[in-house]
């Protein structure tokens, strides 16, 4: 038996924790020859949760799992980690403006950062799934300047597998006929769900599909999904959110397959005319270690103007966060 993984999941108590701690213990984000050792970070008044969730993972008799750690303190929770995932967050709360999330979020994410760059392990990999998931990770990597850039990711593989299911649905084939899906830019509502490079029967989706229909119903049902989901279920997405998460991080170590890529909010080099710095959805590939931007795609007049608006976004994001000291 090899030297189990270190995985630690911030927000261990939430409904993503419960959603996600499970399947990575069962084998199912690092593979079934993969021990894993878990790493609980959690608020001081949801460590008792943790604690009911951790018995939880132990009465499972999850073969692969070498040990839990439940804490309150950072700097413990990343110590010597493998891969982090950052899911614990500051919700918006009733009347907080845009610039008091951002503020309450850097209370989180630059000492979590920090804590990275002081204990983490040298091929540590860290997926930001909490909202403003895009900026929060831009914080945590501004605070860990002795971790390569490229290791710090934020997820916008959810929207990428909302993107899939919205488009195979349309056109009554299976998610595993489409290729070369992207999500662009934020993940947020101003996110670009992208079918003139996503391939279906040899052809591109965009393609196939009405122009009406990609830009009225595909792109905001994609964009809006998470508020229809709080609207159905009362409660924003958890399983969907920890399952996208499983594949980010499956996709990362195994590789993308041959001929196809992924989405996944990486550091920015300027492809694509996304400022350097930024952290932007791009269509992805990995070798098993390193995301690479997929590059000289063409981009239509439509599509720019999509991705642009999302950048200025991102881009109003992080000049908000530079002004408050946290980039
Ligand atoms: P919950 O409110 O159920 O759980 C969040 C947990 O984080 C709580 O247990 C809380 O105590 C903990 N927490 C807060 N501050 C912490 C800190 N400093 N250190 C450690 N833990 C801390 O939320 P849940 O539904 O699990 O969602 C978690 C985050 O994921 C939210 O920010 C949510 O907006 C975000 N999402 C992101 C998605 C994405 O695609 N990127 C989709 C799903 C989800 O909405």
């Amino acid at each position: 038996p090899s030297t189990p993984v270190k995985v630690t999941v911030t927000g261990a108590a939430g409904q993503i924790g419960y959603a996600l701690l499970f399947r990575i213990a069962s084998g199912q984000m690092l593979g079934p020859d993969t021990p894993v050792e878990l790493n609980l970070l959690e608020i001081t008044p949801a460590l008792k949760a943790a604690e009911g969730t951790a018995m939880e993972l132990d009465d499972c008799a999850f073969p692969l799992l070498r040990g839990i750690n439940i804490t309150d303190d950072a700097t413990k929770a990343f110590d010597g980690v493998n891969v982090a995932l950052l899911v614990g967050a500051r919700p918006r709360s009733a009347g907080m403006e845009r610039g008091d999330l951002l503020e309450a979020n850097g209370g989180i994410f630059k000492p979590q950062g920090e804590a990275i760059n002081a204990g983490a392990a040298d091929d540590v990999k860290v997926l930001v799934v909490g909202n403003p998931a895009n900026t929060n990770a831009l914080i945590a990597q501004s605070h860990a300047p002795d971790v390569p850039a490229g290791r710090f990711t934020a997820m916008t593989r959810l929207d990428h597998n909302r993107a899939l299911a919205q488009a195979a649905a349309k056109l009554d084939i299976g998610v595993d006929e489409i290729s070369k899906m992207t999500i662009w830019g934020n993940h947020s509502a101003s996110q670009y769900p992208d079918l003139f490079h996503a391939m279906a029967d040899g052809k591109s989706i965009a393609s196939q599909v009405d122009q009406d229909w990609l830009e009225n119903t595909f792109i905001p049902t994609v964009a809006k999904r998470g508020a229809a989901i709080i609207e159905a279920r009362g409660a924003s997405s958890a399983a969907s959110a920890a399952n996208a998460a499983i594949d980010h991080v499956a996709t990362w170590v195994q590789g993308t397959p041959e001929g196809d890529w992924t989405s996944a909010a990486v550091v920015s080099d300027g492809s694509y005319g996304v400022p350097e710095g930024l952290i932007s959805s791009f269509p992805v590939t990995s070798d098993g270690t390193e995301w690479s931007i997929v590059q000289g795609l063409d981009i239509d007049e439509f599509s720019r103007g999509k991705i642009d608006a999302s950048v200025a976004e991102l881009g109003e994001e992080r000049d908000a966060v530079k002004q408050l000291g946290l980039v």
